[in-house]
């Protein structure tokens, strides 16, 4: 959001001597017109701001299930369960200024953002579950991202049905404050079926967005020439929508 460019270039018109354009019919239609649309587009953004519904912990579902990937088998996903993900690393990279390689005691040191939300998945289920971890805006802020940077993709451990899980946001829900980098479910490090040891949270988006046994994060240009180009799993898969906000 260049806003502040944005404003100046159009203060810069008004200055320049348009009170006789704003007067005239067509001056005050076009002013009409580009007031609508800032209105519009304010409105819009401040929509894909707003906050998701929070929960009090006693609507916690006492069971969260698990969906998709539940038990990822391939690489050295077991052997990392098997160790506890004494050795897990997260990785932020792509178009950064400073690529961060994390371990979980990394992240567990960071400040910590704790939500009850509603988990709503497509196939018709929805659990409500407290998250705990950092902020991804931290990450980002921490790495910073290039200017070119226009969506952040989520890169996964599990491989389901011969392709690697992923998934991608534009920068508005990357720094939604609560979209955040999830290690603990109710209290608990994550387990295994919910994508342990780490999955994205991204409240206003739909189930399929929340990369679970997330390995790394990765700002990018563009969509284009990730996988199938669709910007996710399912995207490229099944048609799912891109844009799954809620
Ligand atoms: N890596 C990975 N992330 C994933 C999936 C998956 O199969 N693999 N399934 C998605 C779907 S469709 C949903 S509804 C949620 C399910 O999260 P849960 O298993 O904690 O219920 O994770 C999403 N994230
Ligand atoms: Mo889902």
């Amino acid at each position: 959001m260049k806003r502040r460019g944005f404003l100046a270039v159009l203060g810069a018109g008004f200055v320049a001597g348009c009170n006789k354009f704003a007067d005239s019919d067509a001056g005050s239609k076009l002013l009409g017109a580009a007031e609508k649309w800032h209105k519009n587009a304010h409105e819009f953004l401040m929509d894909r701001k707003a906050l998701a519904p929070e929960f009090p912990r006693s609507a916690i579902s006492p069971f969260f299930r698990g969906n998709g990937s539940v038990d990822p088998q391939n690489g050295d996903y077991p052997a990392q369960a098997e160790a506890g993900f004494a050795d897990w690393r997260l990785e932020v990279r792509g178009l950064v200024e400073h690529p961060l390689s994390l371990s979980l005691e990394n992240i567990r040191k960071l400040p910590q953002r704790t939500q009850v939300t509603r988990h709503d998945c497509v196939e018709g289920w929805s659990a409500i579950g407290e998250w705990t971890g950092p902020q991804l805006s931290l990450l980002l802020d921490t790495a910073k991202l290039r200017p070119e940077a226009k969506y952040i993709v989520f890169r996964c451990a599990d491989n389901l049905n011969g392709q690697d899980y992923y998934e991608s946001v534009d920068l508005i829900d990357a720094y939604h404050p609560q979209t955040i980098v999830a290690h603990e479910l109710n209290g608990e490090p994550l387990p295994i079926r919910n994508g342990a040891p780490l999955r994205m949270r991204i409240e206003r988006q739909l189930g399929y967005k929340h990369a679970k046994y997330l390995t790394a994060i990765e700002a990018v240009a563009s969509l284009d020439d990730i996988a199938g180009g669709k910007g996710g799993y399912w995207e490229d898969r099944a048609g799912y929508q891109w844009y799954a906000g809620i």
